[in-house]
């Protein structure tokens, strides 16, 4: 039986010490204090099956029988979301939005006569229901024709001011760093390079936001160092340790956007940000393979447990809502954490020895597996190692990170570090501060019996390919052959971890090895950030033989997968 006490909050060290190192401006805690809120990923690729359009998708796609952005801003709010971020505008260049400077938006949709502001609506419902608003605006357009030359960039400014001016407050701006080189750009359908460095002329319109919304974060993913940072990956995990800090100048790599820089010199909070399905983009496939409860609270644990914050993706189904699959595990998710974290709060005694010992005692033998930490990171982000141990059975037993495979896991804190425990039985705990740049200020310490995490729920059973007769014809194109004929409508390919991770295929089939169809091509698109299952679908075809082909590779020269599934 869990033992349900009142919470306890502690507040050990107050605000007249000096702050260490760089700190957060009030933007950046405000934003820290969100703790969870939504994407919203909806777009013309809703209503192609896409993840990323190439820019000449028919706007007459867009026809939503029952679009309700109050349902969707309910959910999220349902879900613990303090806000909505809104893919106003994909890679793809649709505007949700009727944009004075293209007609590539909802305003030549068949969706209320084209009178239709999806922006608009979602900003209302937002304010309804209490939510903070903000807009993606990708930088690569694959639809305007003027897209890799200096026209673009000031069209691209000129969106952004329309969106910072006629939508109230924004709380965030997302500029996301994807660009496959390729696309429609009005007709011209080529590669496109641009520098990502200096193309976009970011400091120019860093002025403008700073100008137009004072309290906007700037979330860049491309180059000039924004207000937070991307964390690396779209699997929902920052690192365990996650320094709130990067440097100045120079590239990010994976290793500093994952667990940020000890001795960064600006301060840059990782956003961790991740989906409620594999895909971020709705597609029918993906409905039974909508995140566990169990997978979400891994992933709460791993962002907001690890001093950052969770960007959850809700996909927007054709009809205009977010599916019921979605919005009740969202609800679900958010229940779990009050149950644990509100409800849950294990009444304790402090005994502080000073700023790096602290005891906890508990009036009998309690079951806990969680432990919590906070550092008063206006001051700065300052421990860097710190001890926990149980006392069980007359015996100090030392704690661990169970969510993390080297190491003990007890680096950083931060905003808030929660550390996942097997359930011990104990009189007393002890945090112990081994390590700090500075003297510690710990605000807040709390202990909890939560769920154990079970297994994720499998994205698609067994290993597939291992029931396959697969061979190579060349580095870049595979066979998979059946001894009589089979009746197909279903490719599906896994990536490999690291290289050959297939970008663009074409897919043949054949009865005789002979005569061969074309069965499907095209792009897997954002498979290098989200390395999930894609699914090739084609009309039902009879085949003794496949051949699949690699067009184009992320990187290395051969091929790979992690696994291949046909039905
Ligand atoms: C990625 C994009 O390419 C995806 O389509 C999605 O929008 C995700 C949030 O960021 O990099």
């Amino acid at each position: 039986m869990a033992i349900f006490v009142l919470l306890m909050t502690v507040v050990l060290a107050q605000a007249q010490m000096q702050s260490c190192g760089p700190t957060p401006n009030a933007n950046q805690l405000r934003w820290q204090d969100m703790e969870m809120y939504a994407f919203i990923h909806y777009s013309l690729n809703t209503y192609t099956d896409q993840e990323w359009g190439f820019g000449n998708e028919d706007p007459k796609l867009f026809n939503p029988s029952d679009l309700d952005c109050k349902q969707w801003a309910r959910v999220c709010k349902q879900a613990g979301m303090k806000g909505i971020i809104f893919t106003a505008k994909h890679h793809c260049g649709f505007c949700m939005w009727p944009s004075a400077y293209t007609e590539y938006s909802v305003k030549n949709a068949p969706w209320k006569d084209g009178k239709g502001d999806v922006v608009k609506e979602l900003e209302e419902a937002c304010r309804e229901e209490g939510l903070a608003f903000a807009v993606y605006l990708s930088p690569w357009d694959r639809n305007h024709p003027e897209y890799g030359r200096q026209a673009y960039v000031e069209y691209f400014r000129n969106q952004l001011r329309e969106l910072l001016t006629n939508y109230g407050e924004i709380f965030e701006v997302w500029f996301d760093g994807a660009n496959g080189g390729d696309g429609w750009y009005g007709g011209a359908n080529e590669m496109r390079k641009i520098d990502r460095t200096t193309y976009y002329q970011w400091p120019e319109t860093y002025k403008m936001i700073r100008e137009l919304q004072p309290k906007c974060l700037i979330w860049n993913d491309g180059s000039d160092r924004g207000d937070l940072r991307w964390v690396g990956t779209e699997a929902g995990n920052v690192g365990e340790t996650n320094w709130s800090l990067l440097y100045h100048d120079g590239e990010v790599p994976y290793q500093m956007l994952h667990y940020g820089v000890e001795d960064g010199d600006v301060w840059c909070p990782g956003e961790t940000n991740t989906s409620i399905r594999p895909g971020w983009f709705y597609h029918d496939a993906e409905n039974e393979h909508v995140k566990s409860l169990s997978k979400l609270m891994d992933t709460y644990y791993k962002s907001v447990g690890r001093n950052s914050t969770l960007l959850l993706n809700f996909p927007i189904a054709p009809n205009g809502r977010i599916h019921p699959n979605d919005s009740l595990r969202g609800i679900a998710f958010k229940k779990m954490i009050d149950d644990v974290f509100v409800k849950g709060n294990i009444v304790f005694n402090l005994d502080t020895i000073d700023s790096k010992h602290y005891t906890l005692s508990f009036s009998a033998p309690t079951a806990i597996n969680r432990f919590l930490a906070e550092e008063n990171i206006a001051l700065g982000q300052r421990v860097k190692k710190f001890s926990l141990e149980a006392f069980v059975d007359g015996e100090w037993q030392p704690l661990k990170d169970a969510l993390v495979e080297e190491g003990d896991g007890l680096t950083t804190i931060g905003h808030r570090r929660i550390i996942c425990f097997p359930t011990v039985t104990a009189t007393k705990l002890r945090f112990t501060i081994i390590d700090s740049k500075a003297e510690p200020v710990i605000k807040k310490l709390g202990v909890y019996l939560a769920p154990e995490l079970t297994a994720d729920i499998p994205d698609s059973g067994e290993k597939k390919s291992s029931a396959l007769h697969i061979f190579f014809g060349s580095p870049m194109q595979m066979f998979i052959d059946w001894d009589s004929e089979q009746t197909f409508s279903t490719f599906r390919y896994l990536p490999p971890q690291g290289e050959g991770v297939i970008t663009h295929y074409t897919l043949w089939g054949s009865t005789n090895w002979n005569d061969w169809e074309k069965l499907a091509s095209g792009e897997f698109s954002n498979i290098v950030n989200n390395p999930i299952w894609q699914t090739i679908k084609f009309n039902p075809t009879k085949v003794r033989v496949l051949r699949f082909e690699a067009d184009r590779l992320a990187s290395g020269n051969r091929m790979g997968y992690g696994d291949i599934e046909i039905k």
